[in-house]
């Protein structure tokens, strides 16, 4: 660590920074993309020292790494929270030890004791693909939609932002939403539920969101075994969100409809922040990712969608240009 005032104390790697970080696990594509980010900021030639920490979408692990981080005296700890609640306790250690928190991807309810935030607005993305589906709907005449909702990890902030925000447009526009339930962000959870969702509503869907690519992958495969015809050619509209490389590959094939993009690549935000903070600067408290959305078929072609910028989200944020 530095001398400078503010600066904590307790690093352990000469003049490298310290730094823990509490990695969500490896459930998906995304994941990948945002741990690669996060070592190639915080590598040695950049000056830090990185413990990184697998919590393997277990939150008890998550909560133990993150004291382990503090055990040792790390300079500063980076969390992506598996869960939105839960934190206040152990956010209240580490600030008794003078290790200041920062939050990257997913956010944090029930505590402010973190110092800086950096990542998506998730209900913003939810809204967006909402905000599509009714344009795409009115363009194809589509009257009733029927839809299937395969969400993320439970009380994950992805999963609830994203949860509420089509659930929005699904209320003011009299969707039905036949079913939501979870696939755990990942390929093999996005197959099951699919699965038993072609036994369950056999012929009864024309809409499926997944609330990240790895599930949609998952879901595809479901319904191609069920013989279910989706995308641009099909009966079902499939949705995602994510955008991850394999993501995109299925929308320019028209198999996925629309992916909303969540941009990973934190690493360099987060570096930035602990840079500054370690030079007794101050820092924002929340930055805000930039994510464009992608579509097989451009039904919006007279709008733009506009990332959120800090505001509270009612409201989808779209501005006709
Ligand atoms: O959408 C999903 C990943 O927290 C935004 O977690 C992230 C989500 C992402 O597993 O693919």
């Amino acid at each position: 660590g530095s001398s400078e005032a503010g600066a904590p104390a307790g690093s352990s790697g000469g003049d490298l920074i310290t730094v823990g970080f509490a990695q969500v696990g490896h459930e998906s594509d995304w994941r990948t993309a945002s741990t690669n980010s996060v070592q190639a900021a915080f590598s040695k030639d950049k000056g830090f020292d990185l413990q990184f920490v697998d919590c393997d979408n277990n939150s008890a692990k998550q909560l133990e790494a993150v004291r382990n981080f503090i055990q040792q005296g790390v300079d500063y700890i980076v969390i992506d929270p598996i869960v939105s609640t839960g934190w206040d306790t152990v956010l209240t250690e580490a600030q008794s030890a003078g290790i200041p928190v920062i939050v990257i991807d997913r956010t944090i309810d029930d505590s402010d004791k973190y110092v800086s935030w950096v990542g998506s607005e998730f209900t913003n993305e939810g809204l967006a693909a909402g905000a599509w589906l009714k344009a795409y709907a009115e363009k194809k005449g589509i009257k009733e939609i029927n839809a299937l909702v395969i969400e993320g990890t439970t009380g994950s902030s992805a999963q609830i932002g994203r949860t509420n925000g089509f659930k929005k447009y699904a209320d003011a526009n009299g969707w039905k939403i036949l079913d939501s339930q979870s696939g755990n962000f990942t390929q093999d959870g996005g197959q099951s539920v699919m699965e038993s969702y072609c036994k369950s509503y056999q012929g009864k869907f024309n809409v499926v969101v997944c609330q990240n690519d790895n599930e949609a992958f998952g879901a595809e495969d479901a319904m191609n075994a069920a013989g279910v015809k989706y995308g641009i050619d099909g009966d079902v509209v499939l949705i995602s969100f994510d955008a991850c490389k394999a993501g995109l590959k299925e929308v320019l094939s028209g198999k996925i409809n629309a992916d909303f993009q969540c941009n990973p690549l934190q690493g360099p935000f987060c570096a930035d922040i602990i840079s500054k903070l370690a030079a007794g600067q101050t820092v924002e408290k929340k930055t805000y990712m930039k994510e464009p959305w992608y579509v097989s078929e451009d039904v919006l072609t007279d709008i733009s969608y506009t990332n959120n910028a800090g505001n509270d989200v009612t409201e989808p944020l779209i501005h006709v240009t």
